[in-house]
């Protein structure tokens, strides 16, 4: 599914599709991963830890994010999903209030993608000291190192990533 929706992607860019078609494309993709979700298998507890996870304000693209949120609870982690444009300061209410061991971000916007940095800047002068780990299509791990956050490509890695950051 994954290759599919990154060629819609790639279609809209070179004007061949158009909002319709990628709005279709990301119904679709909700609704195969809705199917699938109940035949992944679960972890029977969900206490490796505790990650919130939000995309960031200005940004409604989702489903990377909810495809990391359904991997990190099928491997035991307690998952507070945010969901889309999430502001600051939700984000942090949820940090001081939740005392998470990871704060997952999403952007897949380059317009969006700044709001990371202030999120965790803001996060640092209110005494939050929670590791951060970004991702999203837009999001590189040079990007993650100057704003002071780990990096995943994918659910997968975000998985092994999380597994380290809270052994650490
Ligand atoms: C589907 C889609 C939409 C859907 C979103 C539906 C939804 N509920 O998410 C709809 C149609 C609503 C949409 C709207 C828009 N979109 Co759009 N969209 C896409 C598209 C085609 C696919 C995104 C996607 O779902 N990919 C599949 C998932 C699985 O991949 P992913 O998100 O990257 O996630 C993976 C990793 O990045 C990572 N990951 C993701 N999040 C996180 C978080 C953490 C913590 C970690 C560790 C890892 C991680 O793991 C995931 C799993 O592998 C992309 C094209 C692309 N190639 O990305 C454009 C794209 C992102 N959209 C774009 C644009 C411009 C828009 C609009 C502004 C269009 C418009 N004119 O209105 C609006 C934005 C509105 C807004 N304010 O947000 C541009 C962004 C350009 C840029 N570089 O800034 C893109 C790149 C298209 C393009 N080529 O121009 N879009």
């Amino acid at each position: 599914m994954i290759p599919a929706i990154v060629r819609v992607g790639d279609l809209y860019d070179k004007k061949i599709y158009f909002l319709p078609q990628l709005m279709a494309s990301a119904e679709a993709m909700k609704k195969a991963l809705a199917y699938l979700e109940p035949h992944l298998k679960k972890a029977a507890v969900a206490d490796k830890g505790k990650v919130i996870l939000a995309t960031v304000r200005g940004d409604i693209h989702d489903i990377g994010k909810n495809i990391v949120a359904l991997l990190l609870k099928n491997y035991g982690y307690c998952v507070i999903d945010l969901g889309k444009d999430v502001s600051e300061q939700v984000i942090l209410d949820a940090a001081h209030k939740e005392k998470p061991d990871v704060i997952g971000l999403s952007a897949l916007m380059t317009t969006t993608m700044v709001n990371m940095k202030d999120i965790i800047a803001l996060a640092r002068a209110q005494g939050i000291r929670t590791d951060f780990l970004v991702g999203g299509a837009v999001v590189t791990d040079a990007y993650a190192k100057s704003i002071g956050a780990s990096f995943a490509k994918d659910g997968v890695e975000a998985v092994k990533v999380i597994e380290k950051l809270i052994k650490k």
